[in-house]
């Protein structure tokens, strides 16, 4: 029979069937010959299962292909990557201006990653209620001048206080598969608590056993939306995404604004370093693509050159 892994705890994977929620366990180990991974198994991922004898676990025995997954670099083991979450239809990156800062250049590798499988991607800006500082309010607007106009959605918002959010966020979820990213404590836990539920409890079950009274996530889960279909994907806090293997080449197709004018430079194999007749440090003059996402684009391209 086929499932969805809607939850991974290390050795065990709660896997939703037809039949209903079931506890399932891996045989042998997988081949997974195109990623060095430290995770067989992600959360979001469409497996073929059988039920074991006793009728109450079952065991996978494989993984259907997979459409797309976010990749986090694994904080372990070098080279190799984690994936939080397999099959989504949309990403929401949670980012915040304090109480921790997000940099461009996390967000800017975080939309690498949706573009190169083409995953819709939205920022949300979260704990804005807590900003008055006018540099604070600047880099709020920073972020909204960056990306809109690429056409990444930024929407403001307190998940901790605003009256509003099943109104405003359950309508975007809806029959869709949405994955929240972004790093430790930006919110994202207290997100979906106010938008599912039942996940409240779980989290308020779990936190009561925690010390500091703030449950980290430290595992991907999947939520159903209830009544309306679709599923939220909470994540634990990362530092850094991981990218797949890009070319150095290819890297300029995964920034939007960079991709209209590929193929016009001088030469066909240009990286858009310093090479003459560069259509795109040309627009980078001109004032058309931001210097910030082009000091991104440099830095990633530095960072996976020195991988190769
Ligand atoms: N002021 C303010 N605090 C918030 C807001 N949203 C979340 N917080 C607080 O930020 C802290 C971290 O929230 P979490 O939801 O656990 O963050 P997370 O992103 O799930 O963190 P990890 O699970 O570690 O990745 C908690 O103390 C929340 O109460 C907000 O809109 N405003
Ligand atoms: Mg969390
Ligand atoms: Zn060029």
């Amino acid at each position: 029979m086929e499932g969805r892994v809607i939850k991974t705890t290390g050795s065990w994977y709660a896997v939703q069937t037809p039949k209903g929620l079931l506890k399932a366990r891996l045989r042998g180990k997988f081949k997974q010959e195109e990623l060095k991974l430290t995770n067989p198994i992600a959360v979001g991922d469409y497996v073929l299962l059988a039920k074991e004898k006793d009728q109450e676990t079952a065991v996978i025995s494989d993984i259907l292909p997979r459409e797309n997954y976010i990749i986090r670099k694994s904080t372990r083991k070098h080279h190799f990557s984690h994936i939080l979450a397999s099959n989504i239809d949309q990403a929401f990156l949670m980012v915040t201006v304090r109480n921790p800062r997000t940099s461009l250049g996390f967000i800017d590798r975080f939309l690498v990653s949706t573009e190169s499988f083409r995953i819709p991607a939205s920022i949300l800006v979260n704990k804005v209620e807590t900003l008055s500082k006018e540099k604070d309010l600047e880099y709020k607007e920073l972020i909204r001048e960056i990306y809109e106009p690429l056409g990444y959605p930024v929407l403001e918002l307190s998940a901790l206080s605003d009256p509003n959010l099943t109104e405003r966020f359950i309508p975007l979820l809806k029959e869709k598969t949405t994955l929240i990213a972004g790093h430790s404590g930006v919110g994202k836990s207290t997100l979906l608590n106010r938008l599912v539920p039942a996940a409240s409890q779980v989290t308020q079950e779990v936190s009561k056993f925690s010390s500091k009274g703030v449950h980290t996530t430290t595992f991907a889960e999947m939520f159903p939306l209830g009544k309306e279909e679709g599923y939220l994907i909470d994540t634990p806090g990362i530092k850094e995404f991981g990218i797949l293997d890009i070319g150095e080449q290819e890297l300029s197709h995964y920034f939007v604004e960079m991709r209209a004018y590929l193929g016009q430079c001088k030469y066909n194999n240009c990286t858009h370093v310093n090479e003459p007749g560069c259509k795109v440090i040309e627009q980078l003059e001109a004032g058309y693509i931001h210097p910030y996402r082009y000091e991104s684009y440099l830095k990633i391209l530095d960072e996976e050159d020195s991988h190769r």
